[in-house]
């Protein structure tokens, strides 16, 4: 079937809840993907970041098949031999006590949350059922119904109440309206270091550090969604590191699979995460032994081949090279490391027919909103690929000028 088949496939069977450029991919490699025509593309969004390795990265397939000839499933009634493992280790890599494995970003979102209130009722003793976690205005925490209490964007919520209570919104960036949001029932306040969905909104310097000094002070947990910034993408381990931040709970996702399997985790010290009691919380997957070794082997490929490194270096020369293109339509370039967001005035027409055009050069982009191109290619690609990349970028302005 090619491409107008698999289209209109998708048309009448899928339900519409995406609007997805129109190439139908069939395999990839590295960076780069092809679509059922066999057409080169390449792929300057990474799933969202959740293929920082690159596709199919060779380490971590085998990983995956190795562990699906031997084990992919006991549920946690039993025991395996890849949790313990994967557990210890990203201990030993964050500087943290404990893990609790999930699968989603969003359910590991909502772990963080049922994390947050029950330390607040058995350690900071809130009153029953009156914790709060403070979130931030135009955040994106995932698509379950507590994740879209806390959404400010209409579309997210729209008809999908009633929505769980228990969640003040604050500006991004406002240290003086956390603090006012601050009161005896605080339990946490949960924070994007950037916030990607929102047009990657880098905040103002010292912010998270101000804020995680605010939160210390009243005694509320400091939750970082590193689930897209973390592991390496923004040029760093976690985004926090840019200001310095220790945060009291990370949530990461994505790239822990290596774009081979979901997994997801919350991570924290024992004082906090231990106030899980067996039975209180879980899922079927959740520290299953196929997704624990995909995991162990996609954290080993991000330290042993630097890409932390490579997305700080690779960033910080393609964001230059970007801010060279002269066109009336760009309005900010900003990001950090490869997570790069490129904002369009309003007069440019919209950010999706960029992405469009971009496509028909054979680099796939993703606009986020309407006037926000976003480019986070994998964590592997090299400077030559960039520039191959920045000339279709720049036959795109032109052509649109
Ligand atoms: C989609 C966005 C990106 C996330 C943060 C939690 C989650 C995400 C910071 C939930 C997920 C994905 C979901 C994906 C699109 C994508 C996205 F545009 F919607 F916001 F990357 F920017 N926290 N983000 O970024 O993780 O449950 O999806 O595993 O299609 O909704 P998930």
């Amino acid at each position: 079937m090619d491409s107008k088949d698999l289209i209109h496939l998708e048309d009448v069977y899928g339900a519409h809840n995406y609007h997805p450029l129109d190439v139908v991919a069939t395999k990839a490699q590295g960076i780069w993907m092809y679509d059922v025509e066999g057409r080169k593309l390449l792929d300057f969004l990474s799933a969202y970041s959740a293929v920082n390795q690159g596709h199919r990265h060779p380490r971590i397939v085998k990983a995956l098949i190795e562990q699906a000839r031997r084990l992919t499933l006991t549920s946690r009634a039993f025991r395996n031999d890849q949790w313990p493992l994967l557990a210890k280790e990203l201990c030993d890599l964050t500087g943290y006590s404990m893990v609790l494995p999930m699968n989603s970003g969003a359910e590991a979102v909502e772990t963080a949350v049922k994390t947050a209130r029950k330390w607040a009722y058995q350690k900071k003793g809130v009153a029953q059922d009156q914790a709060e976690i403070i979130a931030c205005r135009d955040n994106f925490h995932g698509r379950t119904v507590t994740a879209i209490s806390f959404s400010t964007e209409p579309s997210y919520r729209k008809d999908f109440g009633p929505f769980t209570p228990g969640f003040p919104i604050v500006p991004f960036g406002d240290l003086e309206a956390l603090e006012k949001a601050i009161t005896p029932r605080t339990a946490a306040f949960l924070v994007e270091p950037i916030q990607a969905e929102a047009g990657i909104l880098i905040p103002p310097d010292g912010y998270l550090k101000k804020a995680a000094e605010i939160c210390r002070r009243n005694n509320v947990l400091f939750i970082a969604d590193e689930i897209q910034t973390g592991l390496g993408r923004v040029g760093k381990l976690f985004a926090c590191e840019y200001d310095d931040v220790r945060p009291d709970i990370v949530i990461i996702g994505k790239s822990l699979g290596g774009g081979c399997y979901p997994i997801s985790a919350v991570i924290a010290d024992r004082d906090v995460l231990g106030v899980f009691k067996p039975g209180e919380h879980g899922s079927t997957f959740g520290g299953n032994p196929l997704g624990c070794a995909v995991a162990r082997e996609s954290l080993k490929v991000i330290l042993e081949e630097k890409l932390v490194q490579n997305a700080a270096e690779r960033g910080q020369s393609f964001m230059d090279k970007l801010r060279k293109i002269r066109s009336r339509h760009i309005k900010e370039i900003r990001g950090r490391g490869l997570l790069i967001g490129v904002e369009l005035k309003p007069e440019a027409g919209g950010a999706r027919r960029f992405c469009e055009e971009l496509m028909k050069e054979g680099l796939l982009c993703k606009e986020t909103h309407d006037h926000v191109i976003r480019f986070a290619p994998p964590l592997i690609i090299r400077e030559k690929d960039l520039n191959w990349a920045l000339k279709r970028i720049k036959t795109v302005f032109k052509r649109l000028a």
